[in-house]
């Protein structure tokens, strides 16, 4: 549901009919990032502030500092506010604007993984470490070589391996890095160098982490999102193509690459073989959120799948004073998943 919608909106009504509720109502919370850890639920969102910028298509409203982890005993239980894991004032590279998180854990270690604008104005992703899921977070002193843009997700597949995807479009600026390099042009402009309609859209990346998780082993690839004839969507698909917020989750053996289609507010999937896709795209797993981002990421918790994702009810519509909610999405026989409907009608 997008903002320019949100005058006609009846909260108290929406807040009725929500298919479940804000997990912490004491600060803004978004982009969450799940993890069941050695039996318990962490989530690592985005932590919402009002930093008193004004709104534009870059996102320069979304001025987050630092990073909260919320745990959880289980999907029903308390949320706790576990305190600020990392703030960008402790990050050497980067200067603001600490987008949307993951989290990887590995031989006792913890990994925080965050996109952040750099001094040079450029969104980089950096790596923090810590003892505890919960942190402090100990930052790495450079951006991980290569990477750029937003939203990274950090899959650890059944072999060991783990992967990081990544990318969004305007504000994120993935579509300035088409050849290869930042272009530095038209820098007020979101959709300046996007594609035509009938050409294929941009696509997010991957690249196979090293085995300290720290760097990538490879120059990140790009992720091939296919329609049912093979071919890759369009640019003008806006209802189906990559914008931001990936996500990548195993089921019955299947790899499933979920992602948000931004400006048209779908979080839709594509199923591949391999984590390196191509993946092909299966259908929409949630509809519009009150907002105009949605951003989610998909966890099984004692063999139930959970969607976590947000909407901006609580703060009544405002953009980037989003709340993080959690509820159960269901498989069907076919392997496709269910829609979920964020409001019941
Ligand atoms: O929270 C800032 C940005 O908004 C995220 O990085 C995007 O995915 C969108 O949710």
């Amino acid at each position: 549901m997008p903002e320019d919608s949100i005058e006609h909106i009846d909260f108290s009504d929406l807040n009725e009919r929500a298919i479940s509720q804000p997990l912490v109502s004491h600060i803004f919370t978004a982009d969450p990032s799940a993890h069941y850890f050695n039996g318990k639920i962490y989530i690592y969102p985005s932590h919402d502030v009002d930093a008193g910028e004004a709104f534009d298509d870059l996102g320069s409203h979304f001025a987050m500092e630092d990073y909260h982890v919320i745990s959880m005993d289980s999907v029903t239980g308390n949320a706790v506010d576990n305190g600020v894991a990392l703030h960008v004032k402790d990050v050497a590279w980067a200067e603001k604007q600490m987008w949307a998180p993951d989290a990887a854990h590995k031989d006792g270690r913890y990994y925080l993984y965050f996109p952040a604008k750099a001094y040079d104005g450029i969104f980089r992703i950096g790596v923090a470490v810590s003892d505890s899921p919960t942190g402090p977070f100990i930052a790495q002193p450079e951006a991980i070589k290569d990477s750029f843009s937003i939203d990274p997700a950090v899959f650890e597949d059944e072999d060991g391996s783990y992967y990081m995807y990544f990318g969004g479009l305007w504000g994120g600026q993935l579509q300035r890095w088409r050849t290869g390099v930042f272009n530095a042009a038209h820098p007020e402009s979101p959709t300046a160098h996007i594609p035509e309609d009938n050409e294929a859209a941009l696509l997010p990346f991957v690249a196979k982490m090293t085995d300290d998780v720290l760097e990538f082993t490879e120059k990140p690839k790009e992720v091939q999102i296919l329609d049912e004839n093979g071919d890759l969507l369009l640019a003008g698909d806006k209802e189906r193509r990559f914008f931001e917020a990936a996500w990548l989750h195993k089921y019955n053996g299947k790899y499933y690459f979920s992602y948000s289609t931004g400006d048209t507010h779908f979080i839709c999937y594509a199923i591949g073989d391999s984590p390196y896709g191509p993946f092909t795209y299966g259908g929409r797993i949630l509809n519009p959120v009150v907002g105009w981002t949605s951003h989610h990421s998909i966890c099984e918790v004692e063999g139930k799948w959970y969607l976590f994702y947000h909407d901006s009810s609580l703060s009544k519509g405002v953009t980037h004073l989003r709340s993080v909610k959690v509820a159960e999405i269901t498989y069907n026989e076919d392997g496709s998943i269910e829609t979920l409907d964020p409001y019941r009608s």
